[in-house]
């Protein structure tokens, strides 16, 4: 597939957003400045950044508990995620959800829901919204982990939008654990894909931590689904930072994690731009610098921005 040297450079900046993101949060975390938990995808980048950059800014997507680089790739506006995690009222959630809630509906971003899998149910219904106005050019898109796709919300989905064709792409984020578990323990066949064919939806397994692969199966998945229904692509990742707030690694080798730093997705692209002569070193450079300092800005936007107010606990409560 061809690609402008504008998405080349939109991949390689999102993926450096999401990196920087990620590891001030863990920086904010060790400071104790972030209150609650929060999941981070070092490592996973590719996955979030080649899915959405192949979609259209009108379609749904929903986001897992892992979800920052999705929604950084969405166009959440940084400075208020960043809020968001810091707990102030200009967060994406007036400070009150932290970083698994982190959503904004006005781009069609609905984020995480804290029970894993229902998200997949939650986007058979965008997909029956999109269906019932009969919009075109929309489809609903979810992404769970491979923890999740054991969950019995995940196969009703599977069912429900395959039975009714709904325009919906499944992609399940393989980075090959839930939480200590690996998937080896909880699967007696790893092959996530196998999953769809009970429910007679194509599927793609594809290595995950290169973008230009996670880019070109989703764009061409995502015409799939228009014409057709429902598909599942596995993206098959590593998670080279730990599960949650409090991760000691206990159930993997130093090894493990080394060998997939190796294989980082940022790495991966980098080396690709420059040996294809796309960009050079020093313009790969300059553009993370810029990242860096967008992440730097929005630690000071969320640092300098008010905590919500005891007054307005029980506004925005619905249940
Ligand atoms: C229904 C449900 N069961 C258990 C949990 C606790 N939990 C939170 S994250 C997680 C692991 C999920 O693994 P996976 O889906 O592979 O996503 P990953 O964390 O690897 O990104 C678990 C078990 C939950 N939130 N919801
Ligand atoms: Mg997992």
């Amino acid at each position: 597939m061809e690609h402008s040297k504008e998405l080349y450079e939109q991949m390689w900046l999102k993926m450096n957003l999401s990196r920087e993101f990620e590891e001030e949060v863990q920086w904010l975390f060790s400071k104790g400045l972030v209150h609650g938990t929060t999941h981070l995808g070092v490592g996973e980048e590719a996955t979030a950044v080649g899915s959405i950059l192949a979609l259209k800014a009108q379609d749904y997507v929903f986001g897992t508990h892992r979800g920052h680089n999705q929604a950084i790739t969405k166009g959440v506006n940084i400075n208020h995620m960043m809020a968001e995690i810091l707990a102030r009222a200009t967060g994406v959630c007036k400070g009150k959800g932290g970083s698994m809630h982190i959503a904004d509906p006005d781009i069609h971003y609905f984020g995480a829901d804290g029970v894993l899998g229902t998200s997949a149910v939650m986007c058979c219904g965008a997909g029956i919204s999109i269906k019932k106005k009969k919009e075109e050019d929309r489809i609903a898109v979810v992404f769970f982990g491979d923890g999740s796709s054991n969950e019995g919300a995940v196969f009703e989905a599977f069912n429900l939008a395959s039975v009714w064709n709904l325009p919906v792409l499944f992609i399940c984020v393989n980075n090959t654990y839930g939480m200590s578990t690996p998937i080896a323990k909880v699967m007696k066949d790893t092959d996530i894909s196998k999953r769809a064919i009970p429910f007679g939806m194509p599927s793609k397994s594809i290595n995950g931590n290169n973008v230009l692969e996670v880019y070109d199966t989703i764009k061409e998945a995502r015409e799939y689904v228009l014409s057709n229904g429902p598909m599942l692509v596995v993206e098959n990742t590593y998670r080279i930072s730990g599960h949650s707030k409090s991760d000691g690694n206990l159930y993997r080798t130093k090894e493990e994690i080394n060998a997939w730093k190796e294989k980082c997705p940022i790495k991966y692209f980098r080396k690709f731009l420059v040996d294809n002569k796309l960009f050079t070193d020093e313009e790969l450079d300059q553009i993370a610098e810029d990242a860096k300092n967008q992440i730097q800005e929005a630690v000071e936007y969320a640092k300098n921005s008010p905590e919500p107010s005891v007054d307005d606990i029980y506004e925005d409560v619905y249940a």
